[in-house]
């Protein structure tokens, strides 16, 4: 095996804004992409000048360097960067010169023939948090992971890969942060001193260069900001797939859909979105409608809109080898499928049966798929789900001979996905013209959060299942990617009446929040439980509706910042060591002022770890002192969730889809504190993309306990608030009494109290 590890330095010279430092290894280029913001890429090709999939931005900074005898040094206003030059090894510093991260002395950056990998340093006290779809701890030190997306059914809560690669994650010791980001798509690999006597954490792939940007933001918030800046924002979702979503593999007929759809109606219970899993096509074939029980799309379609429902549809990559079927006849004459090294189409086979694969790396290809989706939005559909692109064959082995274009499978697979989800969405986008399409995909590469939300495939309906869901949506938002779900109640198996209340009660506090199950499983629609769990799990699916107006503010500042929805509590309170705790990982912030805890079901008391500050039940205002663990009443009816003092949660009354208008009332909650709080209350129509024209109603909400005052600052923006009026709720203040409402003028309110 060929063995190299990066030697001395030979030459060093400036292009533009790139330092290159040659040795006879590799050179390594130097940039800045922001203050923060230093890309490193060690190659051994250098004139291979491949755009990125991930990376939006280019270099802001002018680099400018000093070049001492044994040392380069750059410098920006927030990183320095040391170079050594014998051998060639890099070093992170804060600006007052605190380490950040550095390469380990010895070995730095070596090859085992075409696999680089980088070898650094391990701080004594250093936790790591990130990586996206990964199980495990929030912590992941002492664990190892590999990137390589995979069809994972029947995962365990011990099982990688999984579906997605992200491959960013943050390190905190010190009380220090930093971020590193390897923008590498071919296999990879991240070991956080898992199996090295705690030497050191290596991070790498089988191929390609040693392609990373460091972060030097000194908050876990403010480096989420800068990843994604680099790597692209979500849009606003369509309000209408943040309401409660029903699923199924599948609704077998237009009109079990549609009596499935009657009887949320029937019962009351809110709901938004149905699905069609694989079984509305015709022999599986994308872009096909089954003739016998989906025979009219249309008149199906208008019958879910008079109920004010949407529809989602699936779409696998496969396409049935079958002449005379469009997209395959295409798709062949015009070469648009992975090939073969001899120019055969490749076949695979999955639920069609055989099948060829669509090049989704070719812009005309993409073109191509986004153009045929005419075929569901004509008759309505308004939302896309992407399943199948790891891509999934049976039996996992897609040859690595095959080809997309020039590029083999290996180099390219953990980016298939997001590729079909960028084709999926660019192509629904144009087709619904003003309307904002919803896309969801299950393989993703970074910088998907730009096209599509995510959910985490086939879970299990146990309670290990449950927690992990938390902790895997938590993670997926450090790494950028906030619109995630995860299939409520378990995709495989049946839950307990207990577990499917319980993780309902969780689904209301989950970014997107649907309930999804396996092929012949147990139906699992809210009433299937008995009249008491329907009675729980709809008074879930209420709270959710009524916080509404806060999640989708929440969702607003994420599309502002990247900050996600469900923020571990290692974003807010990184330096706190309790929360890495095992027992209190699975906690997270909902939005910046709520804490979820979750909780099996077969425990009607839990253990939760409240941080600093001070709390509040949200069921019951009992006041708690944070920087404690507590032992509360979990009981099904009541997870525990707690607001922050100062806490501002906008709210409305219960409706039944976000179509309807409701009472008009937008309340105000506001939990009492000591501190000033504010909160950036967005709204705009849910559907379009007027906002981009400055069609939304904002106003910043301030809540100021020293002046005894709230505030509700005049509102920007051109957009009518759909509520008539604005009514503020106080909690825990012993003197003050509810306010009545007031008028949702546009112009600025001052309630003194
Ligand atoms: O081979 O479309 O993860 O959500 O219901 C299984 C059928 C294919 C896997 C997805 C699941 C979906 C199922 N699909």
């Amino acid at each position: 095996m060929e063995f190299k590890i990066l030697g001395n330095t030979q030459n060093v010279t400036q292009q533009a804004n790139k330092l290159i430092i040659s040795s006879a290894e590799a050179e390594a280029h130097i940039t800045i992409y922001s203050d923060s913001i230093i890309r490193i890429n060690v190659t051994r090709q250098p004139q291979n000048n491949e755009p990125s999939f991930a990376v939006i931005q280019e270099p802001q900074s002018k680099l400018t360097y000093q070049d001492d005898d044994n040392e380069l040094v750059v410098t920006t206003a927030a990183l320095t960067l040391l170079v050594s030059k014998n051998p060639l090894r890099f070093a992170f510093y804060t600006p007052d010169g605190q380490l950040l991260s550095r390469d380990d002395e010895r070995f730095g950056v070596t090859w085992q023939n075409s696999q680089v990998i980088n070898y650094r340093e391990l701080q004594g006290d250093e936790k790591f948090i990130g990586l996206g779809e990964k199980v495990g701890n929030l912590n992941r030190r002492a664990s190892s992971f590999v990137n390589w997306n995979t069809d994972a059914p029947d995962h365990t809560p011990l099982t990688d890969p999984l579906y997605e690669t992200f491959p960013f994650f943050i390190g905190i010791h010190s009380g220090l942060t930093y971020g590193l980001f390897l923008d590498n798509t071919h296999k990879s690999y991240f070991d956080f001193g898992a199996s090295c006597d705690d030497q050191f954490m290596w991070l790498g792939a089988d191929d390609g260069d040693l392609n990373y940007y460091f972060f030097g933001a000194q908050t876990v918030a403010g480096i989420i900001e800068d990843y994604t800046w680099l790597t692209g924002r979500m849009e606003m979702p369509p309000l209408w797939s943040l309401g409660y979503q029903q699923c199924r593999w599948s609704y077998m007929s237009a009109q079990e859909v549609l009596d499935v759809a009657s009887k949320f109606r029937e019962n009351n219970i809110p709901a938004d979105v149905m699905y069609c899993d694989i079984d509305y096509m015709e022999g599986f074939k994308i872009f096909t409608w089954n003739k016998e029980t989906f025979a009219e799309p249309k008149q199906f379609i208008d019958k879910l809109k008079a109920m004010n429902f949407k529809l989602v549809t699936i779409v696998d990559p496969g396409i049935k080898v079958e002449k005379g079927y469009q997209q395959y006849d295409e798709g062949v004459e015009r070469g648009y499928f992975a090939t073969y090294p001899n120019g055969e189409n490749y076949i695979g086979e999955v639920w069609p049966g055989r099948c060829h694969f669509p090049d989704f790396f070719r812009e005309d290809v993409r073109e191509w798929w986004g153009a045929a989706f005419t075929a569901l939005t004509e008759p309505g559909v308004e939302g896309f789900w992407n399943d199948m692109n790891e891509p999934a064959v049976w039996n996992q082995n897609m040859p690595w001979i095959v080809k997309f274009g020039d590029k083999f499978m290996p180099e390219v697979r953990n980016v298939y996905g997001m590729m079909m989800a960028k084709a999926t969405y660019d192509g629904t986008r144009k087709i619904l013209g003003n309307k904002r399409p919803f896309v969801l995909t299950r393989a993703a590469y970074s910088g998907t959060q730009r096209y599509s939300a995510v959910w985490t495939g086939d879970n299990t309906a146990t309670d290990e299942h449950l927690l992990l869901g938390a902790r895997l949506v938590n993670s997926l938002g450090v790494s950028g990617m906030a619109n995630v779900g995860v299939d409520i109640g378990g995709f495989s198996g049946n839950p307990t009446p207990e577990m499917m209340v319980r993780w309902n009660s969780l689904g209301t506090y989950t970014p997107m929040y649907r309930n999804h199950s396996i092929k012949d499983s147990e139906f699992r629609e809210p009433w299937q439980y008995g009249a008491d769990n329907l009675e729980l799990i709809k008074k879930s699916i209420e709270e959710r509706y009524k916080l509404l107006p806060y999640l989708y503010s929440s969702f607003y500042q994420t599309s502002q910042t990247g900050l996600p929805v469900c923020r571990t509590l290692a974003i807010d309170y990184t330096h706190d060591h309790n929360i890495y705790h095992e027992d209190y990982q699975n906690q997270f912030l909902f939005g910046d002022a709520l804490l979820v805890a979750p909780v099996i079901s077969t425990e009607i008391t839990a253990k939760v770890y409240l941080p600093q500050g001070n709390w509040y039940r949200l069921s019951t205002d009992e006041a708690f002192d944070g920087g404690q663990e507590y032992v509360v009443d979990a009981p099904l009816n009541d997870l525990p969730v707690f607001a922050k003092a100062g806490a501002i949660i906008t709210q409305q009354s219960v409706k039944q889809s976000t179509q309807d208008k409701g009472d008009g009332i937008l309340e105000i909650h506001i939990w009492n504190g000591t501190e000033a709080t504010s909160f950036v209350y967005y709204e705009d129509d849910g559907d379009t993309y007027d906002y981009a024209e400055g069609a939304y109603h904002k106003r910043l909400i301030i809540f100021d306990p020293t002046k005894k005052v709230m505030i509700l600052d005049a509102a920007e923006g051109s957009y009518t608030s759909q509520y008539d009026k604005v009514q503020v709720v106080l909690h825990a203040f012993a003197d003050a009494k509810l306010l009545s409402p007031v008028g949702n003028s546009n112009d600025e309110i001052v309630i003194y109290y």
